[in-house]
C-alpha cells in the first residue's frame, strides 16, 4: 500500500455514514458506463470515437497486460500524455489494477518529471514519443537509471514492442476480474500548484475523489446529454473531476477532446460535435469572447464553467451576452475543496462570487494571521477540511507542518471573504505563487533553478498584472557580472522546465530590498513593477 496521511477515524466514519464515501473504486466509472449504455459515445478524439463498451474493454485489455507484466496494487506510474483518448484509457486501466499514477502535464519537462519520479519511484512509465522530451532516448535513460522503472510504454512509438497503441489494440478482449482495490487507499496523485522548491504531490483516494465527482455532477447538472469539451490539460483537477471528464463518464455523456483552448479550434469542435458544456480559465474566456464578438457565439454551447484564476466581473458578464451560455464560476484546488456558484443563483452571485463548497461537511474557516476567525465580511486566509480535502502532501512532513493546523485544516494560501449570502469571493493570495492564466508557478522553484547558474547571487520571482493572462512573472536578479536575460532563459531551458514557468521578464538589480526581518521584500518589488508598467 502507498503511504499517505489518512483522515482520522472519526471523520472517516462520519463521511461513510453520511454516504459521501461510497466504497466505490474509480474504475467503476468506465465499468458502469459499459454496463448501462455500452453503445453511447464516451470519447471523441480527432477522427476517433470510443463507445463506453470500447472504452472499458480497451482499458481492461491494457490492465490485464500490465497485470501480466507484474504490476499491481501498491505500485505507482508516471504518465505524461497529451489530450488524447489514451489518457483516459490508461487512467481507467491503472484504476482497475490499483496502480497509482502521477499524471504529469504535457508541458512538464525534465525538472518536473524527475521530481515526480524521485518522489514516487514509479515501476511504470507511460509517455509520448511525439513529445520532444522523449524524441530520443537520453531523458528516458535518465529516468530508467533511477532504478525503479520496469516497463515503459510510449504513444506514437511505431512498431516497437513498447508502443502503447499496440498494447491497447492487440490481443483478445479480456474480461478478467481484477482484485478489488481498497477504496480508502490512494487512487492517484494530483499535482500541487505549489509554493515551495519542489513540486508536491497530493494523494487522492478512490472514496474522496469519487465523492467530489458525484457531487459536482449534481451541482452542475451533468447528464447523459452532456457533451463536454476538454480543452485545458486533461490531468488538471478542474477537467478531471469538477465535474470534468470523470463526471461526464459517470453520467454517460460524451467527452470531446481539444488539443488546447484556442477559440478557432474549439469553436469548430463545438459546432462539429454539438458540444454543450466547456470548462475554461479566465484567460481563455477572454479569447473566446473576442472571437464570438466577431463571428457570433458557438450555437450548441449552453454552459460554461470558469475557474482556476481570478475572473473579472466585466468578463463574467459577457459569458451570457457574448458567448450565449450560462456561467458557473468554480474556485477549486487539486488539494480538494471545490466551490461552485449554483445554477439557480441570482445573476449577482454568479457574476461577483466564486460560489460555495460542494459539501455540507466542507468546513471552511476564514482566519487572520494568528488563526482566529475574522469578522463576517472581512477578508482572511482560507482554511478547510472535509470529505475530499487531503490531509497531507506525499512524503513532505515539513510542508505539511506549515500547510495544516493541529485540527487538520489545510491552509490554501488564498485570501477570501464570505459574502452576506454565504458565498466566497477570492480577493488575493498569501502563498508565494504566480497564477499565470491558471497555470501555477511556485516562485521558490524558479528561484532555486536560477540560483544554480554560477553567476547569479540573489533572485526573487514576483508576479505583475497582465491584461490577458491575469498575471505574468518577473525575475529580479543580482548577478556577479554583467548578464543578459537571454543567458538566464537559456540556463532555465537547459535545466528543462515547463515553458509557462520561464520568467516573462528579467530585471537585473544591484540588491534586493529587505523587510525588517531581513527577508526579500517582494511587496516592494511588486510595487516597483507596478510603477514601471503604469
Ligand atoms: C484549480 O486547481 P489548482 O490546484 O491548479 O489551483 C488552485 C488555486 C487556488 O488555491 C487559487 O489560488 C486558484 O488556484 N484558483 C482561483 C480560482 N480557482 C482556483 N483563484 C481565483 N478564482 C478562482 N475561481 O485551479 C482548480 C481545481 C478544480 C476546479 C477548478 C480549479
Amino acid at each position: 500500500m502507498i503511504e499517505f496521511t489518512p483522515w482520522p477515524k472519526c471523520f472517516a466514519d462520519l463521511y461513510r455514514q453520511r454516504g459521501y464515501w461510497a466504497g466505490r473504486p474509480l474504475s467503476a466509472v468506465s465499468e458502469q458506463g459499459a454496463r448501462e449504455h455500452p453503445d453511447a459515445v464516451a470519447i471523441l478524439c480527432g477522427e476517433r470515437s470510443f463507445t463506453y463498451k470500447q472504452f472499458d474493454q480497451t482499458a481492461s485489455r491494457l490492465a490485464a497486460r500490465l497485470a501480466a507484466a507484474g504490476l499491481g496494487q501498491g505500485d505507482t506510474a508516471l504518465v505524461q500524455l497529451p489530450n488524447v483518448a489514451e489518457f483516459y484509457v490508461v487512467f481507467m486501466a491503472l484504476m482497475k489494477i490499483g496502480v497509482a499514477p502521477v499524471n504529469a502535464l504535457y508541458s512538464h519537462r525534465q525538472t518536473e518529471l524527475s521530481a515526480y519520479a524521485d518522489q514516487i519511484g514509479p515501476r511504470l512509465l507511460i509517455a509520448d514519443r511525439a513529445n520532444s522530451l522523449f524524441a530520443d532516448e537520453s531523458f528516458h535513460k535518465q529516468l530508467i537509471a533511477k532504478g525503479t522503472i520496469q516497463l515503459s510504454l510510449m504513444l506514437n512509438d511505431g512498431n516497437s514492442d513498447r508502443d502503447l497503441g499496440s498494447w491497447l489494440s492487440d490481443g483478445p478482449n479480456l474480461t478478467c476480474a481484477f482484485a478489488p482495490t481498497p477504496t480508502d487507499q490512494v487512487a492517484f496523485f494530483q499535482l500541487s500548484g505549489g509554493s515551495t522548491g519542489t513540486p508536491k504531490l497530493i494523494p487522492r483516494t478512490h472514496d474522496d475523489y469519487d465523492y467530489s465527482v458525484r457531487a459536482s455532477n449534481e451541482i452542475c447538472g451533468v447528464s447523459a446529454a452532456t457533451r463536454l469539451l476538454v480543452a485545458l490539460p486533461a490531468p488538471h483537477n478542474f477537467l478531471m473531476s469538477s465535474p470534468g471528464a470523470l463526471g461526464v463518464f459517470l453520467a454517460g455523456g460524451t467527452v470531446v477532446l481539444a488539443p488546447n483552448p484556442q477559440p478557432n479550434i474549439c469553436f469548430a469542435l463545438i459546432a462539429r460535435h454539438g458540444v454543450t458544456m466547456a470548462a475554461l480559465v479566465p484567460a481563455a474566456v477572454g479569447l473566446w469572447v473576442q472571437l464570438a464578438e466577431e463571428q457570433g457565439p458557438p450555437a450548441s454551447l449552453a454552459h460554461l464553467l470558469v475557474g482556476g484564476a481570478s475572473f473579472s466581473e466585466t468578463l463574467a458578464r459577457k459569458v451570457p451576452t457574448v458567448l450565449g451560455c450560462r456561467l458557473q464560476q468554480v474556485f477549486g484546488m487539486a488539494e480538494g475543496l471545490v466551490n461552485y456558484t449554483r445554477l439557480d443563483d441570482p445573476d449577482e452571485v454568479v457574476f461577483t462570487t466564486q460560489g460555495r463548497p460542494i459539501s455540507p461537511d466542507d468546513e471552511v474557516k476564514i482566519v487572520d494571521e494568528t488563526g482566529k476567525p475574522v469578522p463576517a465580511g472581512m477578508p482572511g486566509q482560507l482554511a478547510v477540511r472535509g470529505p475530499y480535502t487531503f490531509r497531507g502532501y506525499y512524503r513532505a512532513p515539513e510542508q505539511n507542518c506549515q500547510a495544516f493546523d493541529a485540527e487538520g485544516f489545510y491552509y490554501s494560501g488564498d485570501l477570501v471573504m464570505r459574502t452576506a449570502c454565504g458565498n466566497l469571493r477570492v480577493v488575493g493570495r498569501l502563498k508565494d505563487q504566480i497564477n499565470r492564466g491558471g497555470e501555477k508557478i511556485a516562485s521558490e522553484e524558479i528561484e532555486h533553478l536560477l540560483l544554480r547558474h554560477p553567476d547569479t547571487r540573489q533572485v526573487a520571482l514576483v508576479g505583475y498584472a497582465d491584461e490577458n493572462l491575469g498575471e505574468k512573472s518577473c525575475a529580479f536578479v543580482v548577478a556577479g557580472r554583467e548578464m543578459r536575460a537571454s543567458e538566464l532563459r537559456r540556463h532555465l531551458i537547459g535545466l528543462g522546465i515547463a515553458d509557462y514557468k520561464l520568467p516573462d521578464r528579467f530585471r537585473f538589480v544591484d540588491r534586493l530590498p529587505l523587510t525588517a526581518v531581513g527577508k526579500t521584500d517582494k511587496r516592494q518589488l511588486r510595487i516597483t513593477l507596478q510603477t514601471a508598467t503604469a
